[in-house]
């Protein structure tokens, strides 16, 4: 199971597959605020008056303003004096529950006026109808419960931190339902118009999250110091859901791991993973976030590795898709596959990034450096690249080289009744969420994995790109800043 191998890193409650299915926010401030802008602007384009769930409470919650508090005070890393010295305080932790109880009614109003102004044929999908229901009744629930009113004591508190709780598990699955309501409503929404409401949506929704969870694992956080148990390694650094300590190389390795098995199950057979240069960096982050980066970074490059090899005739398959040593391999014959190498600055043994495996792979490379204020990664694989047609399209949503099994059906349904989508296409549509939420998961095909990681990566004002040598491989640098006072102007 994922527990057993992401014990340390990855939170019991955010498991590796949960966070792969969940969006977050961000974006650096001046395209964070086109994103918005746009999004907003989004908001007047369609059938006001055909909206039959037209609500006031709606509107006028939407028509507020964002609260505007520094990201310190937001997560709880302030050292005001009612905050005292520890995050862990009382005080500190229901300065944050009284802020996401004024904040969160305010953006999940938002993100139900936006769905409201999609063109009403896209609204009737069921799947964008169910993520429009979870949202409207999630903002029902935080503005009508009792125990959300005012958070004055711990009792206050607690309630609220459960009521939380629930609607983030609530929303564990948005992103596939989104992927799939989209994909079905293609015919009725250009690719412009879908990229601008879904990046305004995901990056509204990781704030959201970044919010509730910030709530919740404060909350958690201070009962287990209440209980006085023995704190891991990690959660001495956490604050909420940011750590102050996080080295990127352990969570590189962490999902490295979990992307090796799950290119193994899929492909039978996964490059190895080398991790150089500042491999004792350390920076303040979120933890969850940066995993999505890498995991869905990590699952494009070897993917592109293994396929590429089987292009070139290098894979080492048997037809049945069991292994069998290379005549490539550099240790071949040998049973103990170090999996993920680290490879220490001044090590002179052996160049691991040359040295293609005994399955006809060559290394994916990830290289972290540390600079003031920020964290670079490269991920540097040599999975033949992106054709130049491609390079246009590889950041829209729904966009994948993966062959939808679907598709002759799909289109199929388009032309049945009055409704666009068929009878059925719920029902393919659920097992199509199956196999997307079941074991390990896919490695590729929603084709949402670059543009979400674009907008995490973007999120406290980092960014991303991606540099493709056609024939060769793909390099792709995620910037990342620090979450520290230099970050003190940015709104999220
Ligand atoms: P998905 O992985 O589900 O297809 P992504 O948004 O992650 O969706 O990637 C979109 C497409 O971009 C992939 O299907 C693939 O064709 C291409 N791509 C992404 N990363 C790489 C890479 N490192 N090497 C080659 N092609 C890549
Ligand atoms: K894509
Ligand atoms: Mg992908």
């Amino acid at each position: 199971t994922f527990s057993t191998r992401t014990n340390g890193l990855i939170r019991d409650r955010s498991t590796l597959m949960s966070s792969l299915l969940q969006a977050a926010p961000a974006a650096h401030l001046p395209l964070a605020n086109t994103h918005l802008r746009q999004f907003h602007q989004h908001q007047q384009f369609e059938h006001d008056d055909v909206i039959s769930f037209y609500d006031d409470k709606v509107t006028q919650y939407a028509n507020q303003q964002l609260q505007t508090v520094t990201l310190k005070t937001l997560l709880g890393l302030g050292r005001t004096p009612e905050s005292g010295s520890s995050p862990h305080t009382l005080e500190t932790n229901l300065q944050v529950a009284r802020y996401a109880r004024q904040e969160l009614p305010v953006r999940l109003a938002r993100l139900i006026k936006a769905t409201q102004k999609l063109p009403f044929i896209v609204g009737t999908n069921p799947y964008i109808k169910s993520v429009y229901k979870l949202y409207y009744d999630s903002f029902q629930t935080i503005t009508n419960s009792a125990e959300a009113q005012e958070i004055r004591t711990k009792e206050d508190l607690d309630k609220f931190a459960a009521l939380l709780q629930g609607l983030v598990s609530s929303h564990a699955d948005v992103v596939p339902m989104l992927s799939q309501g989209f994909q079905e409503s293609k015919k009725y929404m250009n690719k412009a118009d879908i990229k601008v409401f879904l990046d305004g949506m995901i990056h509204a929704r990781i704030g959201i999250r970044l919010i509730a969870e910030q709530v919740i694992s404060l909350w958690e956080q201070r009962n287990h110091h209440l209980q006085d148990e023995a704190l891991d390694s990690k959660e001495q650094y956490m604050v909420g859901v940011v750590h102050t300590g996080l080295k990127p190389a352990e969570l590189i390795r962490t999902c490295a791991s979990f992307v090796q098995e799950l290119c193994d199950v899929n492909y039978g057979s996964s490059p190895e993973v080398v991790i150089n240069g500042q491999i004792d960096a350390k920076f303040t982050y979120v933890p969850v976030h940066l995993e999505y980066i890498l995991c869905e970074l990590l699952k494009n490059a070897v993917r592109a590795t293994v396929e590429h090899s089987k292009k070139m005739g290098r894979s080492a398959l048997t037809p049945h898709g069991d292994r069998k040593a290379s005549p490539y391999s550099a240790s071949s014959g040998s049973d103990a596959r170090s999996m993920v190498v680290i490879d220490g600055e001044g090590d002179d043994s052996m160049d691991e990034t040359k040295r293609v495996n005994e399955f006809g792979h060559p290394p994916v490379e990830v290289t972290i450096a540390q600079g003031d204020h920020e964290i670079t990664i490269r991920i540097r694989d040599q999975g033949g690249g992106i054709s130049r047609d491609n390079m246009e399209s590889i950041f829209d949503y729904s966009f994948t080289t993966v062959k939808n099994e679907n598709e002759s059906s799909d289109s199929l349904d388009a032309g049945d009744g009055d409704s666009p989508y068929g009878v059925d296409s719920i029902f393919k549509g659920v097992s199509r969420l199956a196999m997307q939420a079941g074991l390990g998961g896919p490695i590729a095909g929603l084709g949402f994995g670059l543009p979400l990681t674009r907008i995490y990566a973007q999120y406290f004002g980092g960014d991303m790109h991606l540099i493709s040598l056609q024939g060769h491989g793909c390099d792709v640098f995620i910037k990342l800043k620090q979450i520290d006072e230099t970050l003190d102007n940015l709104q999220i």
